[in-house]
């Protein structure tokens, strides 16, 4: 009797910590250098407004056999929606839609001997229950990382049935939570590949040049089991690196070795090289670049110089399509309007993005500054939430812990000082620490203000000293007034340390003139004089080593009301959403052409 009480206690313990939760597997890293099927294409959908699909176990798809038989559900010859991609921008209908949609697929599987097949999903936004052959077989919650479950044991040759609840209905506990200013698009809104692996399998690995050596490249592999004495080779054919590593009795398996004539990594010159990781007959294969970066003093540094950060952001949208950019033709798209303002690194903003981006920015030499949704309003009370949070910045850094490009992991967005904000975050910085040590840490705060006595800019919050550098969003000439003129407007804001003004701007309508001093003609000459008193400004910065504005691209957001200007979208763009550039535009090309 004891036994049995104990047990419902933990369980009851257990449940109130962490939810009914079967959440999802550890992550295998680089899906994309592995054998894999898709499951992209058109899937059929139903649209759930009461949530009554699972109680009614639709994910069944049951068919009327007896006489007295019928079902008030059925996925053939309904809605079709395509995958990847959001619902919202499927149906004029479902523009505003926030809840959940039924997924459905059927699909075959070539028969594999010995194999083990994954589900694997790039993102599915806000949180999904995936059901295959009737059965659930996981759960997950984030809308921007992947996710995947091991279905060697359910999946069949033919006729599988493929079915996901999604949901996006916004709430206090999650990330982000009750308002964000952009899109809440919903749905399986990244590619969706059945992955075949070994029975035991290379699942992880990181291959990095060390933090601050040039010549020295660290590399970590672990499989899937526990196995002893596995040789795993690492090869770099173009460096003529031919590395044998044994596994210990946890099955992973480290080692450091020097390189002859490395040629790093660098926006100006984006060498990657072809690295393949096998063990047995498992074969995987990816591009991967090195270089150093690290900070002294108030100083980044890339390849041992002093780098100034010539940044951008923008959402993963294509503002034309209004809807969710998915693609790597949407990737050069996006990339490509930053290239041509002159960029060296980008904000993806505020979410980690998929990795068509990711890896194209790479390729085309952008440094990277990733970030997961803690964006203000996020209760940083609930251990749920932080419990969640991890995850998600864990999902973040497994994924792209092997890109190059990625110089800054972002743990948050405008949260203000408070002892359970600071615990929440360091405990972010730590589980960034657990799988990777040799990116920037950052975090963008807004609450810079102006001191009259001292006639300086200034911020307190004591966070900073947790960060290797510091990140401001503030908005002079929008937002906040000038207290001063601009080019008198000097900065005492995390002095010893970097700093990087990572949003700044205006919203201006595209096309539209204006007063140049009136911030109510939502004018491009107005958004113009905007930049350019900030671009004074950026003078008095001591500590100023990149500036980023806000946004490359104007974005769909249920925050921006104003019925002529706005139309449900921030203004804030350098382009148009139809792509057309902003005087504005030209100003901070200039800049940075200059820089
Ligand atoms: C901010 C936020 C960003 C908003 C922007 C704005 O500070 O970080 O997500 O979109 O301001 O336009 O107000």
């Amino acid at each position: 009797m004891r036994k049995v009480i104990n047990k419902t206690l933990l369980t009851l313990l257990l449940f109130t910590l962490f939810g009914n939760d079967i959440s999802a597997q550890d992550l295998m890293t680089n899906v994309y250098g592995r054998e894999r099927q898709s499951l992209n294409g058109k899937w059929d959908a139903i649209i759930d407004l009461y949530d009554q699909g699972r109680r009614n176990k639709i994910y069944l798809n049951k068919k009327p056999e007896g006489k007295a038989d019928f079902y008030e559900y059925s996925f053939d010859h309904g809605l079709r929606l395509n995958v990847p991609s959001d619902w919202n921008s499927q149906m004029a209908e479902l523009k505003y839609y926030e809840g959940t949609v039924w997924y459905a697929r059927r699909f075959d599987v070539e028969p594999q001997k010995d194999k083990r097949l994954f589900l694997y999903f790039g993102a599915v936004n806000y949180r999904c229950r995936v059901y295959l052959n009737g059965t659930e077989i996981g759960q997950h919650e984030g809308g921007f990382t992947p996710f995947q479950f091991d279905v060697t044991d359910v999946v069949k040759e033919k006729d599988n049935f493929l079915a996901v609840e999604v949901n996006d209905t916004r709430t206090t506990d999650a990330i982000p939570a009750m308002s964000f200013d952009w899109w809440n698009y919903g749905g399986i809104t990244r590619d969706v590949f059945l992955v075949s692996t070994p029975q035991t399998y290379i699942k992880d690995y990181f291959v990095q040049l060390d933090k601050y050596k040039s010549d020295k490249i660290d590399v970590r592999v672990q499989l899937s089991a526990a196995n002893a004495n596995v040789s795993v080779n690492v090869e770099i054919p173009e460096l003529n690196v031919k590395q044998s590593l044994v596994t210990d009795n946890q099955g992973s398996a480290k080692a450091s070795f020097n390189v002859k004539k490395l040629q790093r990594w660098s926006p100006d010159s984006p060498k990657l090289y072809d690295v393949i990781v096998s063990s047995g007959n498992e074969k995987i294969e990816e591009k991967i670049g090195f270089r150093n970066i690290y900070t002294k003093g108030e100083d980044i540094y890339l390849n041992d110089k002093p780098i100034f950060m010539k940044s951008i952001s923008f959402h993963e949208e294509i503002p034309q399509r209004k809807g969710r950019a998915f693609s790597e033709a949407d990737a050069v798209m996006l990339l490509s309007e930053a290239k041509a303002l002159g960029c060296n690194m980008i904000r993806l903003a505020h979410y980690p993005q998929n990795e068509y981006i990711v890896r194209l920015a790479e390729k085309m030499g952008f440094l990277l500054w990733e970030e997961i949704p803690i964006w203000q309003g996020i209760d940083f009370e609930n251990d749920a939430t932080r419990l969640k949070a991890g995850n998600m910045i864990k999902e973040m850094v497994m994924r792209d812990k092997n890109r190059c490009a990625l110089a800054f992991w972002g743990v948050a967005n405008e949260t203000q000082p408070s002892a359970p904000r600071n615990e929440f975050l360091k405990y972010l910085i730590q589980c960034c620490n657990e799988i990777d040590t040799t990116r920037l840490i950052t975090a963008a705060f807004d609450l810079v203000r102006f001191n009259r006595e001292r006639q300086v800019f200034f911020m307190d919050d004591p966070f900073v000293k947790e960060l290797d550098v510091v990140a401001v969003n503030k908005y002079m000439g929008w937002y906040h007034p000038w207290p001063i003129a601009p080019d008198k407007a000097v900065w005492d804001v995390a002095a010893g340390q970097p700093l990087i003004i990572s949003e700044f701007g205006g919203e201006a309508l595209y096309g539209q003139s204006g007063d140049r001093d009136v911030a109510s003609s939502w004018s491009e000459e107005y958004q113009a004089r905007l930049y350019e008193d900030n671009i004074a400004m950026f003078n008095n910065i001591p500590n100023l080593r990149g500036v980023s504005p806000w946004i490359l691209f104007d974005f769909r957001s249920p925050f921006r009301f104003h019925p002529t200007n706005q139309e449900d979208w921030n203004r804030k763009g350098l382009v148009s959403d139809q792509g057309y550039r902003k005087q504005a535009w030209y100003i901070m090309k200039e800049y940075y052409d200059k820089k």
